[in-house]
């Protein structure tokens, strides 16, 4: 630390400076991220209420209200409007409170928790955190494989997951199908909707032929779904909504000091932006299902126009036909690390699974875009010479 502050020109100097080696939303190269440019309007409402710590809820009874009303317009989006949860900081923070209260409440020996191998990658930081065996399935065709679930099942399985909107393609697993074997043998679910939560709706009211994947299934125990995400709200938001109060409780903890006499809310983290609340709250107001709809249907739109032009490109192979805004490709003759290194030297940055390399298309990805990719690409797979 300097001796004396530094004047706030220099800083704001130094900022944009050292900053510019940030890729930005507006540069077309950002195909692979599950984040957006935030709401301009989210964004103004985020930092004007900055001071406030949701981590001390009696002070904030306004604010607290407002997050009684997310959930519940939330909840109703997922077909249950008497939903409890809370919003927290993010996907990750969700799935890992979804596990703790799962295993709290089951309180078997043990436990286990029975999910593919697609599954985001935080449920092993659940699973490793909470003590969890995790009983890992492989895939049928990019989705959750339900034959595999009866003989998975033990005595000590607490919970499946179920993801809608995988991160590497954007799939819906079966999850009415799992949630008909789960209720055979009482074992409730886990949606992991992060991503999909703020698409499948929206896309359904469109007219997609979308599978059900929310509280409509009646094993469905909690739901993982992000404003951070295709809500269009300032990083961070996400949420956790439970079927019943009762699983929440499971989480939550009496502490008598804090100043403003209530109990923490049963999250993870303690002092945590109640501007995130705020923004979320305005957002969801200010959007209406109309807004969201328009914004899933113009990503899907431009999803189905790349689809077509990479079908088209001779040595592409599109790995399954998008059922929201993300998609997976590879070539036929590169490899799939080669391809990767060749376009991130062209400054794309694109996220590179084993079998695939992924492009989302957020609200930020626009049709001048998506050109420009094709373009790049082309090149790319011309340049037949090069190894790298
Ligand atoms: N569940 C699913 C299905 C996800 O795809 C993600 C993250 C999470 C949970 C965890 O959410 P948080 O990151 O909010 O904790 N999905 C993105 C991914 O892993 C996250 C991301 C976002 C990655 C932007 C890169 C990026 O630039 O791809």
């Amino acid at each position: 630390m300097n001796v004396k502050g530094i004047s706030r020109n220099r800083i704001l100097n130094s900022l944009s400076r050292r900053l510019s080696e940030d890729l930005n939303f507006e540069s077309g190269k950002i195909f692979g991220s599950m984040c957006t440019e935030p709401h301009n309007f989210a964004r103004s409402v985020y930092s004007a209420y900055l001071e406030k710590n949701i981590g001390d809820p009696g002070l904030l009874r306004g604010t607290l209200d407002l997050e009684r009303d997310c959930i519940r317009i939330i909840g109703t989006l997922l077909s249950h409007s008497k939903a409890s949860g809370h919003i927290v900081s993010g996907g990750t923070e969700a799935n890992v409170m979804a596990l703790w209260s799962a295993r709290n409440e089951s309180r078997k020996e043990k436990p286990e928790v029975i999910l593919s191998s697609l599954a985001h990658h935080s449920f092993k930081k659940a699973g490793d955190l909470l003590g969890l065996r995790l009983v890992v399935i492989p895939p049928d065709k990019h989705r959750f494989d339900a034959s595999k679930i009866s003989n998975a099942i033990t005595s000590h399985t607490i919970l499946m997951i179920g993801t809608a909107g995988s991160t590497d393609l954007g799939l819906i697993d079966p999850i009415q199908e799992m949630s008909e074997i789960s209720s055979r043998f009482q074992i409730p679910i886990h949606v992991d909707a992060s991503f999909g939560g703020f698409v499948i709706p929206f896309l359904k009211a469109r007219g997609s032929d979308l599978p059900d994947f929310d509280f409509r299934l009646k094993a469905v125990r909690s739901i993982t779904i992000d404003p951070h995400k295709m809500g269009m709200a300032p990083i961070p938001s996400g949420a956790l909504l439970f079927r019943n109060r009762r699983a929440l409780d499971t989480i939550s903890y009496d502490t008598d000091y804090l100043s403003g006499g209530l109990k923490p809310r049963g999250t993870i983290l303690g002092t945590s932006p109640g501007a995130s609340i705020v923004s979320v709250w305005s957002l969801l107001n200010l959007m209406g299902q109309e807004g969201y709809k328009k914004t899933a249907r113009s990503c899907m739109r431009l999803t189905e126009y790349l689809y077509q032009r990479l079908t088209g490109i001779d040595g592409v192979v599109v790995i399954s036909k998008p059922e929201m805004n993300v998609l997976g490709f590879r070539s036929s003759r590169i490899k799939i690390s080669v391809l990767s290194r060749r376009l991130r030297n062209k400054g794309y940055a694109i996220s590179t699974f084993p079998t695939h390399l992924r492009l989302v298309i957020m609200p930020h990805v626009t049709r001048s875009h998506v050109e420009l990719f094709i373009e790049t690409l082309v090149g790319v797979l011309a340049n037949k010479g090069r190894s790298n």
